[in-house]
């Protein structure tokens, strides 16, 4: 091991940045620099205007730069730069609760902050091991994910993530977590506009599972409704129904992972909306500050919360939190968010774009290489056929073409993933499609 002395010239150079799920050789030879950022366009380091195809990464739902969230930002900064929230408390803290839970379906009532989708991830689990302990029923320890699900990076969102190079590099992860299957059908599903019609049985494996651990052993089920970092996978109608169902049949809690889905992605405040089905709890960050504070929330139902609160009243009933759950910053900008959201109709923005955004992707139909299209609400992705024993690379050459032709878009696998900014224009829709599209076209 070096000896920690300082390497000489080191200094302003993009070598110490170890950056996260990036290709850090490849950046750092030909560098993307963002430097700014106004409502849907990025600007770079070269001066060109980029329009943002992805709210940032699912995030900067209501657009950048927003002067309502960043003077509330400023103001919290001025008034109460810090506040900790482990018996003591602060106004934001529980304005934003109650104004969140205004907003949350069914009696998800209660809200616990972290600072990550991974945080929120991780807490829910907790929460639901702990749920079980307080009720008595301390046997149920086992967790269920999905295959391809993704739920941040955390040793717990790690476990019941379904995305083999998320896990291969860790070793064993958690004990006791299994996975139902993906969703994801091209040769059944390929081509479709909102949910598919062929899959929703595949939710039938959760009585599998059941089965084979016994619902005695089993706490919890997470599954993002929409998967979003695999590449954008619907679920089949009547698939989350069924989920619904199992669980409640034995006693398994339900977790939905609104990371991405939340506020506004598919149009409704969250994806439980959009579907009609109410988890047990729901994590979300994200959108829940525009991006702009790192914040993230776990939605909890009554009967959850209940369930801790018993033993002496000087007890602390969780043992869990983060120094910086519910910062003032991230409150502030959180209500800010909120407000820009309700004078924008933001939600109702969403769901009146959503058959434009639907119409210009699946344009792209017929293009060289593109083997499917699919979109929910605002978010949508294409995927490539992969280049023969070059699995990813077709798509990274799409995603590097977009950026020199001014487009922000992710890509995951062969796949392109957009989610635009709930104020993008009609005309900034075609704008993406025909940078995506030329993209596609001048990619072999
Ligand atoms: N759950 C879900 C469903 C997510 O999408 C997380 C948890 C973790 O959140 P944090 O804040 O810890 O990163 C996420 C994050 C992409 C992409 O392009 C997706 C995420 C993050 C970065 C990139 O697909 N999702």
């Amino acid at each position: 091991m070096p000896d920690g002395t300082p390497t000489p010239g080191r200094t302003n150079t993009l070598e110490p940045f170890w950056m996260p799920f990036t290709a850090n050789r490849q950046f750092k030879a030909a560098p993307r620099m963002l430097v700014s950022a106004k409502d849907m366009h990025y600007t770079d380091d070269r001066g060109r205007r980029i329009l943002d195809g992805t709210s940032g990464m699912w995030c900067s739902n209501a657009g950048h730069g927003r002067d309502r969230i960043t003077e509330a930002i400023k103001a919290s900064a001025e008034t109460l730069d810090y506040a900790p929230t482990f018996q003591w408390g602060h106004p934001s803290a529980f304005e934003l609760s109650s104004r969140l839970t205004q907003l949350f379906p069914g009696d998800l009532d209660y809200v616990f902050y972290g600072n990550s989708g991974s945080e929120a991830v991780d807490t829910a689990l907790k929460i639901a091991l702990g749920y079980h302990q307080a009720r008595g029923d301390a046997k149920r320890t086992r967790l269920i994910g999905r295959e391809r699900g993704y739920h941040g990076v955390g040793i717990g969102g790690t476990s019941v993530g379904g995305i083999s190079n998320n896990r291969k590099q860790f070793g064993t992860l958690l004990a006791g977590v299994d996975h139902l299957p993906h969703t994801h059908n091209l040769a059944e599903n390929a081509y479709s506009r909102g949910q598919p019609a062929w899959g929703g049985h595949l939710a039938e494996d959760l009585e599998r599972i059941v089965a084979l651990h016994d619902a005695s052993t089993i706490a919890a089920v997470i599954v993002e409704p929409v998967a979003g970092s695999t590449g954008v996978l619907v679920p089949p109608k009547g698939y989350l129904e069924k989920i619904r169902s199992i669980c409640d049949t034995h006693g398994i809690l339900l977790i939905f992972d609104e990371v991405i889905t939340g506020f506004g992605r598919l149009g409704d405040p969250f994806a439980a909306d959009y579907f009609g089905v109410v988890p047990d709890m729901m994590t979300m960050a994200k959108g829940l500050t525009n991006a702009t504070v790192p914040m993230s929330a776990i939605a909890a139902r009554a009967p959850i919360y209940e369930a801790f609160m018993q033993g002496p009243p000087n007890m602390i009933e969780l043992f869990h939190g983060y120094t910086y759950s519910a910062h003032p910053l991230a409150c502030a900008a959180g209500i800010a968010t909120l407000d820009v959201f309700a004078e924008e109709d933001l939600f109702a923005r969403g769901t009146s774009l959503a058959p434009k955004w639907e119409a210009a992707l699946h344009g792209l139909k017929g293009l060289p290489n593109v083997i499917d299209i699919r979109n929910i609400g605002m978010m949508g992705a294409i995927e490539l056929a992969p280049r023969d024993g070059a699995p990813t690379a077709r798509a990274f050459d799409v995603f590097l073409e977009c950026f020199e032709k001014g487009l922000l878009v992710r890509q995951t696998g062969d796949i392109m993933a957009l989610s635009p900014p709930l104020i993008v224009s009609e005309d900034q829709i075609d704008e993406m499609a025909n940078i995506l599209g030329d993209a596609i076209r001048e990619v072999d």
